[in-house]
Parts: structure tokens; C-alpha cells; sequence
């Protein structure tokens, strides 16, 4: 292997270069070669300055996070970062790509920072589950200000170079090449003394103890979204210790909250997700050369919310849409509400107004469908009817251009069957979008029987383009998430009858750690959604619901009731209801515990997952995972079902299941894969 760091010189400057591709993440041999670098610019008296700058597409972008775990190597980071900061020349860090994590505490060590306009600097250890553990909590407040290290560190939300720049983080913006200017500055201030040393700057602090309601103030402005999570807090104490105490005492305080996160469930979870996702991307059994197919223009039948939505990811990515309706006033509405949606995002400051602009003038809306004959990729987004949609790819196959790919968004119907009705099924897949289909990540990219290798490809290509997750799914009823919510479903409305209340089984789920429970998604979906709209034919609780209008939030009554502001509030109607339900169909009403809730709402969800792994349907476990955590919010920090399932033990999975099998009856069937697992011991995602 060849050595990551390598330096030369340019005048009395040196230059250290980091070559660890891809990301330059901070490994052992990479911190070796620093402090070699470091020594070697001591003892050459030549020597006037250090730059340390990075080749490939980025900065530093953190520790090696597969070296979490394993025995560690010397020198060990904050030790790094130290003896660059302890050098007796000024050095430089000059940043491109994402300075990240143990990557900013490099350049926090160093002198000065310069940067590209176009860098992004963070410290999203917190997104591990973790802290930046190398004097990275206690030497950001010093030098970007307390309130911006608070929001970096526990959000781990990364800032542009312009805005280090604004902050004091950066000391130069430069435009044009990186290196060169990184080291005519370096030669600007060889000479200034003391040298400006991070952790011993002391007047960001002094501004910060004028305001000594920040961190509560703080911690109240994101309750919501640290719901659960312990590595915010722990990131927030960080760096209220950098006010408290001195910087010695304070990186000692740092350290002994990284280790024990790191020793912590919720960091393995974490990282585990963190190669979950990449992994997600790479497509097993794909014959050696394939390549995608080019995609210049992409077509959207129906301009309804999940045809808007769809449209927008590829208009936000550059990508010319044509989308088609039947009328010009659905047109007109579908279009209207996409104008809408981005002068929301322009007025929230997350677009720019050149951005909506652009995204506006590459939309092309027509009622003529034969204008879908110039695009590369088509989606279908009309109603779930299986002669709909037949009648649909019909036509495309009449006038799409040869090569085009024939996507379905269906969220259930069989794209074999789709793919069987025309004469190019190795062009059909199915692009599963969740609502909001321009917000959230998920994509589930369906492999049908016939799919060509080229047309997978290009569509999991594509969704790394409009920024979505993608995870290939078989061809099932509901593919992989939805097809795992219906076991959950049914065992819900079971157990609504046989005692516990909406309430009670939602408390159970969003003190799990989901965002909401399966009534609360009901009413927020529409009860009414797969209703046969017969008020006469009540034939279940939701039925009952529905007869008397009672369809959801937007009827201010479903589950639950709702006040005009949409508060929720247990229903005594619903409760009658319910009880009703009970003794017509003699249903004996008991107390539940919410440990039998967990166990047949969560534990059978673990149980189709592992009959999708069995049968195929998903590549990995860590897809399961992965569709749960960005398609229905699975808390990250227990990592998804399936990671979930092995941390619980998949013997006490077995154990719950078998307590409730006889309640459930034929509604379940044990997963042979689970039953196997489990009795060798083994587990599905290590
Ligand atoms: C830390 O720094 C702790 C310290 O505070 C304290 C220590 C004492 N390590 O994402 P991509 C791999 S914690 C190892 O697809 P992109 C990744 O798995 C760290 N490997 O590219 C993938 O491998 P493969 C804090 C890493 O261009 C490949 O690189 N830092 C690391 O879409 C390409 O990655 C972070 O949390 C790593 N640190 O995005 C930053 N990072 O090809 C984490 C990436 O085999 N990284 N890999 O699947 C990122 O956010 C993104 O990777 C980045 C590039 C934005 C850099």
C-alpha cells in the first residue's frame, strides 16, 4: 500500500498532501503520515510554514468509521490534532468537499483555515450517534461562537464556506485554485506571532455568557426532532462545558462522553444505518459491463399530489419533465401546486428564487400523451387499478421511443402483470415514491421477472441524482414496506376489538420511538383510503368510521376527534364504536399490556420481514432497514426491524411470537427464516 501523505515544497512552505480515496477519512496510516509531516516541518529549519490540504473530491471527511470497534492504532486523533496545533509554525488547512467531523478538528487544529466557497464544513458525529471526540466540541465554540457550535454540533447539520467564513471558522474564501492560494497565504503570515491556537481563544466564549438562556432555549427549539435520541443531548453538554470549564478540563469532559456513546446501543445502531444506506445502492447479480441508459427528459402521467411531487425531484435535479393529464384543469391545478411547493421552499430561504425559475421553465405540461414520446423514462402516477394502468402502458408501448423505460409508481399491483400486457416488459420496473413524493427519500425501485440489468441501473443511477434512498424490491403485494405494515395493521384492529384503545396503541409506537402510531397514520393518510364508499356495508371499524364520516384529520374526526387546530383528543365515539364491534362479533374485551402490543405489532413486522428476506424480495436485511427507516420513520437509532430484531435477540422475537400465535391465529404464519435464525443462534444483519 502506498503511503496516504506525502509532502513537497513550494519556496519555504510545506506542502502536506493527503491521497486516501474516497473520502480521505482519517485512518491509521493517514494519522501516522500527519504527525510524521508535522515532525518533519519542526526539524527542517527551511521550513517557514505548513499547508495541509487534501487530492480527490474532498477535505478530510472524518475518522475511519470502520475502525469503530476494532483495537485501536496509534497515534490516536485528539493526539493529531493536538501536535498540529502545537507546532511552532503556522499551518493551514485548505478545504475543499466536506471538511467533516475528525476532518474539522484537523482543520481546527491548524492555524488557519482557507476554504472554497463551495466546501461544506460540519461536525455530523451526532448522525453516528456520537460527538466529535477530537477537541472538536471545545475548540468550535472558541472559534465559530458558541450558538453556531451548538446548532453544528447537535443538529450535525454542515455549513456552506461562506458561512464558516461569516462565522470566523474560515479565515479566507478563496476563488480559483485551492493550493497555490492556500499557500500564498501561508507565506502572508509565516511570520505572525503568537500563533492564533484554537483552544486557546477565549472571546467567542466571553459573548455567550451574556446569554445564558441559549442552551435551554435550544434544547426547547428542538425537543421534536431529538425526540429519542441521546447523542444530541450529549453533544449539548459538550459544548456547554467549553463555557464552564477550561479547555484542559473540558477536552477531558468531551472524552468521557464520546466513549460512553460510543459504548451505547444507539451509536452501533446508527452506524450500522450509515453503511445500511450506501450498501442499499449496490445491485446484486448485475451481469459485469452493464451500463445505464441515458436519460435526458422524464415523463409523468397524471398531475394528481404524487404525479407533482414526482415531477419535482427530477425539475430540482435539471431534469426536464413532461407531464400529462387528462384535462387542462387537472393540468392547470397539478401545475399550479408545484408552482406553489417551490415559492414555499423560496420563502423558507431553501431555494432560491433563480432556483424555481429554472426548475418552472423545465417543465413542459401537456394533455397530449404523444408527447411522452421524447422522454427516456416514463412514470405512471394515476389510481390503483390494475386495467387502468394496463391500458396505460398500452398506449406507451404504441409511442414510447425505443429504450425508454416504462416506470409504474404503484404502491401494491403486480408489474409482472403490467410488464406481461406489452411488448417490451424488459423495460418496465417500478418506481415506488412515498408521500410527499418531493420530500421524502425513499425510493423503492421494483425488479420485475423480466426488468433488463440496464433499466435497474439507470434507475437506481437516477435516484442518487434527485437525491432519494433507493432500495430494489422484489414483485409482492406492498414489495417491501407496505407489504410489512399490513401484518402490523391487522394485528392493531384486533387488538382495538379485544380490548386496548387507539390510544394506547399509538403511545406504544411513538414511545418506541415512530413518529406516530397506526391510528394516528390512519387519520393523517384518510381512513376513507381502499374504502368501498357504501355507507349501507359496515363491515369493520373502519367501515363504521367512514359510514358516519369520520375519515381523518381532514374531516376533523376520525380515530380520534380534532379541534380546529388539529389537536387530537380520544373519541368516545370511536370508543362505542369499537365496543360495539367487540360484542356482535363476540370478541371478550381485556386488559392489554403494551408489551403484547409490541409484540404482535413490531415482533410480526420482524416476522414478514424475514419472509421477504426468505422469499427474495429484498437483496439484504439492511434494505428492510433502510426502507423503514426513510419511508415510515423507524427511529435510526434502533437501526430498522431487522437490526432492531437482532439487538432484542432473535430467540426472544421467537418467544413473544409463539406467546401470541394462538391470539392471532390464521393471520399469522411463522417466517422459516426467523425460526432457523434463531435456532442456530444466528442473526440477519451481522
Ligand atoms: C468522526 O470523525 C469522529 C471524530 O470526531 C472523533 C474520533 C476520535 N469512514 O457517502 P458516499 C465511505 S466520525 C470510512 O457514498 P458521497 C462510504 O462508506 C466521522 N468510510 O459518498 C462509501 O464506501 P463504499 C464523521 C467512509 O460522495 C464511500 O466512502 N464523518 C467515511 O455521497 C463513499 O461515500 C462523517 O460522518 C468515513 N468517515 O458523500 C462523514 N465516509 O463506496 C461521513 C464515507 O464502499 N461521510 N465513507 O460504499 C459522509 O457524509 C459522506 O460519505 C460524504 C461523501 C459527504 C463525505
Amino acid at each position: 500500500m502506498t503511503d496516504p501523505i506525502s509532502t513537497t515544497r513550494h519556496g519555504d512552505v510545506l506542502i502536506v498532501t493527503s491521497n486516501n480515496p474516497p473520502v480521505n477519512a482519517l485512518g491509521a496510516a493517514v494519522r501516522q503520515g500527519l504527525v510524521a509531516a508535522i515532525e518533519q516541518a519542526e526539524q527542517d529549519d527551511s521550513v517557514k510554514a505548513v499547508v495541509i490540504a487534501c487530492e480527490g473530491q474532498t477535505f478530510f471527511a472524518g475518522a475511519d468509521i470502520t475502525e469503530f470497534g476494532k483495537p485501536p492504532v496509534m497515534p490516536w486523533l485528539p493526539a493529531v490534532v493536538d501536535a498540529i496545533e502545537n507546532c511552532s509554525k503556522p499551518v493551514v488547512a485548505a478545504i475543499h468537499g466536506t471538511a467533516f467531523g475528525g476532518g474539522l478538528e484537523v482543520a481546527l487544529g491548524c492555524h488557519y483555515r482557507v476554504a472554497l466557497p463551495g466546501a461544506k464544513l460540519g461536525v455530523p458525529e451526532v448522525k453516528l450517534g456520537l460527538l466529535p471526540g477530537a477537541g472538536g466540541t471545545q475548540r468550535l465554540p472558541r472559534v465559530a461562537g458558541v450558538e453556531r457550535a451548538l446548532e453544528m454540533c447537535a443538529t450535525g447539520t454542515p455549513i456552506s464556506g461562506k458561512e464558516a467564513f461569516d462565522c470566523g471558522l474560515v479565515d479566507r474564501l478563496i476563488e480559483g485554485e485551492l493550493v497555490p492560494h492556500a499557500v500564498g497565504y501561508a507565506e502572508e503570515v509565516r511570520d505572525i506571532r503568537p500563533l492564533p491556537k484554537s483552544s486557546e481563544r477565549e472571546e467567542r466564549l466571553a459573548e455567550a455568557r451574556d446569554n445564558p438562556a441559549l442552551f435551554d432555549e435550544f434544547r426547547k427549539a428542538n425537543a421534536r426532532k431529538f425526540r429519542g435520541f441521546e447523542a444530541p443531548e450529549a453533544n449539548i453538554r459538550a459544548v456547554g462545558v467549553a463555557l464552564d470549564k477550561p479547555y484542559s478540563e473540558g477536552v477531558i469532559e468531551e472524552r468521557k462522553l464520546f466513549m460512553e456513546l460510543m459504548s451505547g446501543n444507539q451509536a452501533r445502531a446508527q452506524q450500522y444505518f450509515f453503511f445500511a444506506e450506501r450498501k442499499a445502492a449496490k445491485i446484486e447479480g448485475l451481469p459485469e459491463g452493464t451500463a445505464p441508459r441515458e436519460v435526458k427528459r422524464v415523463g409523468v402521467i397524471g398531475a394528481g399530489t404524487m404525479g407533482g411531487g414526482i415531477s419535482m425531484n427530477f425539475l430540482s435535479a435539471g431534469i426536464p419533465v413532461t407531464i400529462v393529464e387528462m384535462n387542462q384543469e387537472a393540468l392547470d391545478r397539478g401545475a399550479g401546486v408545484m408552482r406553489k411547493n417551490y415559492e414555499a421552499s423560496a420563502a423558507k430561504g431553501k431555494l432560491s428564487a433563480e432556483q424555481v425559475e429554472k426548475a418552472t421553465r423545465l417543465l413542459n405540461p401537456t394533455l397530449d400523451f404523444d408527447e411522452l414520446a421524447q422522454c427516456d423514462l416514463i412514470i405512471e402516477a394515476v389510481y390503483e387499478d390494475m386495467d387502468v394502468k394496463k391500458e396505460i402502458f398500452g398506449r406507451l408501448d404504441r409511442i414510447a421511443k425505443p429504450g425508454a423505460i416504462l416506470a409504474s409508481n404503484t404502491s401494491y399491483l403486480n408489474v409482472d402483470e403490467i410488464a406481461a400486457s406489452i411488448s417490451r416488459p424488459q423495460d418496465v420496473l417500478g418506481m415506488h415514491f412515498f408521500s410527499p413524493a418531493n420530500i421524502m427519500k425513499l425510493l423503492e425501485i421494483v425488479r420485475g421477472a423480466k426488468t433488463a440489468p440496464d433499466a435497474l441501473m439507470t434507475a437506481m443511477q437516477l435516484a442518487k441524482r434527485i437525491r432519494k434512498v433507493a432500495v430494489v424490491a422484489g414483485v409482492c403485494h406492498g414489495f417491501i414496506g407496505n407489504r410489512m405494515l399490513m401484518p402490523r395493521q391487522v394485528e392493531a384492529t384486533k387488538l382495538l376489538l379485544e380490548g386496548a384503545s387507539p390510544e394506547q396503541i399509538d403511545r406504544v409506537h411513538v414511545e418506541f420511538g415512530m413518529p406516530m402510531g397506526p391510528f394516528q397514520m390512519a387519520d393523517l393518510a384518510g381512513v376513507d383510503i381502499g374504502w368501498h364508499r357504501d355507507v349501507s356495508r359496515v363491515e369493520n371499524i373502519r367501515d363504521a368510521l367512514c359510514a358516519i364520516d369520520r375519515w381523518g384529520q381532514k374531516k376533523g374526526a376520525g380515530f380520534y376527534d380534532y379541534d380546529d387546530k388539529r389537536r387530537p383528543s380520544p373519541s368516545p365515539v370511536v370508543k362505542a364504536i369499537i365496543e360495539d364491534f367487540a360484542t356482535k362479533q363476540g370478541v371478550e374485551r381485556r386488559e392489554i399490556s403494551d408489551q403484547e402490543i409490541v409484540e404482535r405489532t413490531l415482533y410480526t413486522m420482524v416476522n414478514e420481514g424475514a419472509k421477504i428476506l426468505e422469499e427474495g424480495m429484498a437483496q439484504r436485511a439492511s434494505d428492510v432497514d433502510v426502507v423503514w427507516v426513510y419511508g415510515y420513520g423507524w427511529p435510526v437509532y434502533r437501526g430498522g426491524p431487522m437490526f432492531w430484531a437482532d439487538s432484542e435477540g432473535l430467540d426472544t422475537i421467537v418467544e413473544g411470537l409463539k406467546r401470541q400465535e394462538a391470539r392471532m391465529g390464521s393471520d399469522f404464519s411463522f417466517s422459516k427464516l426467523l425460526l432457523d435464525k434463531a435456532g442456530k443462534g444466528e442473526k440477519f444483519t451481522r
